[in-house]
């Protein structure tokens, strides 16, 4: 109860907490006088109930209207919230038909020919529930419903969210306080949360979550016991009412560790019948689970590598568990030997995903999915796409984002990510010819997969606004509608969350897009250069470090010495990396003259000075931007000071305190990263600056 009353308290210190979804007050309400005042239900499920609630609350928060819920009757009903199948289309002269080519979470939302009437109509209670936060933006946009007719289904069917949380309530990588789920390694007592977040994630159209992490350690390995799956089907069944599907993360020694078989071999009979039970009690509590999430034989975790076996082995047996009951098993491809030797210069990190699983190709199970992290690295704040996207052309693919910004700033630091993500969403992979673009390959349209999509590390806490940064939401928001319709624009989908956020003074939405558009350059500026990467502190990887990375324990991972810096991946002379993309990137990223500058480093090991296409010098470019990046920060904390009084004073002062830190971390990294580099290449800034 008390927690409850912290909860509710919170809310009150800031509409931060309710990020998105604050439902502020419309001005111009009239236009909107015909519409709000009774929700008419067909159908009875919990997600239409969810619908109609966040109906009714948004409704009186922005028109302060009482609206009624009751059953659907066909005119009395100003807003009908139904399926296909429980509305009466007839008696709005609307074909079944338009369903037909909608996916399960399609929608229709319309407004009827006299205006009097608006209509939900999902192809299932998901699309329902998502037409209902469709038509809330449309009124927190302050748009017209006259003559509206919008026909809209999520362009990826898997638009899923992996938590990073232990049972102990802290969170890998995670920049916003505690779990939300778990504390005291057990389930949080208090549920409120849970809820809130999942309004939040089903807003966007989120409809997939792993709660725990890929790091399944001793406690967590008992999630698959009678201990805790009660509790995961209270958790399952929150979210479930919100359109979101539970996964859990696995440990794949279960069987040793739970089920005291002496081997975890993935074709031991004993263990594939451990498996096939496990999934079967598993589904007694949870009807509709979705299933594993796997992280296998990386970075110290068990695998069936041990057992001498491979991952179609390892991931098929899950996947044979998991049949019967629809499950999927989400086998994760970050999968490399964090200590190995590059000394020889041939072998390299950035080739395991593709060497690991490439080969393998049309021999997993139809309900595996390998989920590829965006880049061949780690989630670096410049990397090439991963050349895995595409190239197993019979094997369901995800690929994975990360929201927590492990690399970005770690939500001290602004940096929206919704511009990069386009950019991998948008790349060319040539893998079917001209047009085989990212997208179109997670989308599941390019090579027919039966499951695919786009996963995502959160960057969610227990903190007051979830995520830190006040500014870290609209990467949460952004990955969500990007991941439903990869087609809208940067633009749209960054007004959208700023109205949301902040309501329509334009002098403020001008300096927020203004910060967030730039944010992703900027921090790029003054952290690594030209792709290169891993200049960071080692464990908690906030900050400069240039030879600091834990695993640069054969030499840094750039390979800076007096002469030169970057990493050769050509085909010719270096490990090879480049060659395993499609035809013209191939070319590309192994020519030294077109290679994009902005990934120079990660594929040519040059001179500091060698000239860019821009004209400088690479040791000229590492100057600049770097005393750029500072200055850019600088420009962010003025055009930020000038919004006092004009945005919430706790938001004000939360992002003014986070830019601050913020600019001590970018003079951080300029002074670092121009002496070391300095140091090394014994060449002066031509700008002759101060180089501490
Ligand atoms: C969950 C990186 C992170 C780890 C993370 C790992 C992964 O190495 O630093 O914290 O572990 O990626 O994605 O599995």
């Amino acid at each position: 109860m008390e927690k409850m009353m912290d909860i509710e308290n919170q809310r009150f210190v800031t509409n931060s907490y309710h990020c998105w979804l604050q439902y502020r007050k419309i001005e111009n309400a009239n236009q909107y006088s015909d519409i709000p005042s009774s929700i008419g239900v067909a159908g009875n499920t919990a997600i239409i109930d969810s619908a109609a609630r966040e109906l009714q609350y948004a409704l009186k928060s922005m028109l302060d209207v009482d609206s009624t819920v009751q059953p659907y009757t066909s005119n009395e009903s100003s807003i009908v919230l139904g399926t296909y199948e429980s509305v009466n289309l007839n008696n709005y002269g609307i074909s079944p038909k338009l369903f037909d080519d909608l996916n399960e979470e399609g929608y229709l939302l319309k407004t009827t020919e006299d205006n009097r009437q608006v209509l939900l109509i999902g192809k299932t209670d998901r699309g329902a529930l998502y037409a209902a936060f469709h038509f809330l933006r449309i009124l927190q946009q302050e748009e017209s419903l006259l003559g509206l007719e919008i026909v809209e289904a999520p362009k990826n069917q898997l638009r899923m969210m992996n938590q990073w949380d232990n049972m102990n309530g802290s969170i890998e990588r995670g920049y916003s306080g505690k779990s939300i789920f778990f504390n005291g390694n057990d389930f949080s007592k208090d549920v409120t949360r849970i809820k809130d977040y999942a309004r939040l994630l089903s807003s966007v159209g989120v409809n997939a979550i792993s709660i725990n992490n890929v790091n399944v350690w001793d406690v967590e390995t008992k999630l698959l016991t009678e201990e805790f799956l009660p509790k995961v089907k209270e958790v399952a069944n929150i979210l479930r009412s919100y359109g979101i599907t539970t996964y859990l993360s696995i440990n794949y020694a279960s069987p040793i560790e739970l089920g005291n078989l002496p081997t975890a071999d993935p074709l031991d009979k004993e263990v594939g019948k451990w498996w096939a039970r496990k999934a079967e009690e598993i589904y007694s509590y949870i009807p509709d689970f979705g299933g594993f999430v796997v992280k296998a034989d990386s970075e110290g975790r068990p695998g069936p590598f041990t057992y001498g076996r491979g991952h179609v082995e390892g991931a098929n047996v899950l996947a044979r568990a998991l049949q019967p009951f629809n499950g999927k098993v989400v086998w994760r491809c970050f999968v490399y030997n964090c200590l190995q030797d590059w000394r020889d210069r041939k072998t390299d990190r950035a080739r395991a995903a593709y060497d690991n699983f490439k080969p393998l190709d049309g021999r997993f199970l139809d309900n595996v999915i390998l989920q590829i992290k965006n880049g061949p690295m780690d989630f670096q704040v410049r990397e090439p796409i991963s050349p895995l996207v595409g190239a197993m052309k019979e094997t369901n693919q995800v690929v994975e984002f990360q929201i927590a910004q492990e690399y970005t700033g770690q939500q001290k630091d602004v940096c929206y990510l919704v511009p990069q993500w386009k950019e991998v969403l948008d790349f060319d992979t040539y893998s079917d010819g001209e047009g085989s673009t990212v997208k179109s390959i997670v989308d599941g349209s390019r090579y027919n997969y039966s499951h695919s999509g786009i996963a995502a590390v959160s960057n969610i806490g227990n903190d007051i606004n979830w995520t830190g940064n006040t500014l870290a939401q609209a990467n949460l928001y952004g990955f969500g509608r990007l991941t439903w319709n990869p087609d809208l624009s940067t633009e749209t989908i960054t007004n959208e969350w700023i109205q949301f956020t902040f309501g329509s003074d334009p002098t403020v939405a001008g300096a927020v897009e203004d910060i967030l558009l730039q944010s992703w350059r900027t921090y790029e500026n003054y952290t690594a250069p030209l792709g290169v990467g891993w200049m960071v502190n080692p464990d908690h990887h906030y900050g400069p470090n240039v030879e600091g990375y834990e695993y640069s324990k054969w030499g840094t991972y750039h390979f800076a010495d007096r002469d030169g810096i970057g990493v050769d991946r050509t085909i010719e002379t270096g490990t090879g990396y480049a060659g395993q993309y499609f035809g013209s990137n191939a070319e590309r990223y192994n020519s030294l003259e077109d290679c994009p500058d902005e990934l120079l480093l990660f594929f040519h090991h040059v001179p500091y000075s060698h000239k860019l296409h821009s004209g400088v010098t690479v040791i000229q470019h590492i100057y600049n931007t770097h005393f750029q990046g500072v200055e850019e920060v600088e420009t962010f904390i003025k055009s930020w000071n000038e919004l006092e009084g004009k945005v919430e004073n706790w938001v004000f002062e939360n992002v003014k305190e986070r830019l601050q830190l913020q600019l001590e971390n970018a003079k951080e990294w300029r002074d670092r990263i121009n002496t070391y580099f300095y140091r090394k290449s014994g060449i002066a800034d031509e700008k002759n600056r101060t180089i501490y």
